[in-house]
């Protein structure tokens, strides 16, 4: 492949309700979208996963647009590209910076997949036809909310319940959502909140069968995670600690946790969120596909993923009208009865929305080779 221009617009979308984790809350959504085109003129789509700040993570939109600017694009087009998967590789030299790298693989992967007539799912490997997902369920104002929340998306059928924890809004919330649905498939997620002082809160938790809990401490350590593991009959999830295959083999070896939340983005893209998910099936450790709030590109990428086999959980991926009025793909990604059916189109097969797309960006620039 050779990349001949890319294409960086900076969106700007309305969610459809404010999203409140464990560190505050935000209504609109800023991102990079991504567009690589090849020496006849094919696009493939990228979009990038850092926020406005850098609260997820170190990364936001303007160290992304740096980093692909100043950094990533020179290097995608200073010679062909064999394979996709060859990317990790020559941005390896690049420490970190995992999501400004992913919004750019991304796109050429699924410039790759359509210049082979396959669906992006395919070049990956994967080989499921539908995909089961879940939904996460941000922070309320009241439990009563909460649970009028859980049961519309109970009855809308998502496969699993995910609600957003920390100190003070978890066991008495998690015993209320347990009192209506006492076989929901449900699971909490801390986004880092609690320390191991909090043990006893934490081991509290055990009671309520929760498939498991996210990220319950600082996201730079495997090593209390370790500890609090040892202690908890509840499988520890990690997110936010685990940003390549190297850390995620740390982990599993320590014992920090038994189940892993992918996010394409804080990996650094689809290459190694694969090597990711192999490492993890040899292990036995199941896999789940997270989210970042993503608009459709974004989403399309996650549901490729999820085809793989190890993806054993349902991931985050709920549909595009639980976030958006509109999105910026055509057809939207639509959930029936907590399903998705992956698409048999060429690449993330879905249509971009080129005059949605225009509405929503703030500012765009062109890199050419
Ligand atoms: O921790 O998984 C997380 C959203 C933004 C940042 C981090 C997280 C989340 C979510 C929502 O939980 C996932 C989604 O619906 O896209
Ligand atoms: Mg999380």
């Amino acid at each position: 492949m050779n990349i001949k221009q890319v294409i960086l617009r900076h969106l700007q979308m309305e969610l459809k309700s404010p999203f409140t984790t464990s560190f505050g809350s935000f209504n609109t959504k800023e991102f990079i979208l991504v567009e690589a085109i090849d020496e006849n003129g094919i696009s493939g789509w990228g979009e990038c996963v850092a926020f406005h700040s850098p609260w997820y993570n170190e990364e936001t939109v303007k160290t992304c647009w740096h980093m692909l600017e100043d950094f990533l694009l020179p290097i995608v087009f200073q010679t062909p590209i064999e394979h996709p998967d060859k990317l990790n590789e020559r941005f390896s030299f690049i420490r970190k910076n995992n999501m400004a790298k992913s919004a750019i693989e991304g796109a050429i992967w699924d410039l790759y997949a359509k210049k082979k007539q396959i669906p992006l799912s395919k070049a990956l490997g994967g080989e499921k036809k539908e995909i089961e997902v879940g939904i996460s369920i941000g922070i309320q104002k009241s439990v009563d909310d909460l649970l009028r929340i859980v049961e519309k998306y109970v009855t809308e059928g998502y496969r699993r319940m995910k609600v957003k924890i920390k100190p003070g809004w978890d066991v008495e919330v998690i015993r209320e959502i347990r009192k209506h649905f006492p076989d929901l498939p449900l699971m909490g997620d801390a986004n880092s909140a609690y320390s191991l002082q909090d043990i006893d809160r934490l081991k509290a938790l055990d009671e309520f069968n929760l498939m498991m809990i996210e990220q319950p401490l600082a996201s730079d350590d495997i090593v209390d995670h370790a500890k609090l593991q040892a202690q908890l009959q509840t499988p520890i999830c990690l997110d936010e600690s685990i940003h390549s295959y190297e850390d995620a083999r740390k982990a599993i070896e320590l014992g920090s946790c038994r189940i892993i939340n992918i996010k394409i983005g804080r990996v650094g893209g689809l290459t190694e969120a694969k090597k990711i998910h192999d490492l993890c099936q040899t292990n036995n450790i199941p896999v789940w596909c997270g989210g970042m709030l993503e608009a459709g590109v974004g989403r399309a990428h996650n549901i490729a993923i999820t085809t793989l086999e190890n993806f054993t959980m349902p991931g985050d991926t709920a549909a595009s009208s639980h976030y958006w009025e509109r999105d910026i793909i055509n057809p939207e990604v639509k959930v029936h009865n907590g399903i998705i059916v992956v698409p048999e189109g060429p690449g993330i097969g879905y249509e971009v929305d080129r005059r949605q797309i225009d509405l929503y960006t703030i500012s765009a620039k062109t890199y050419k080779a």
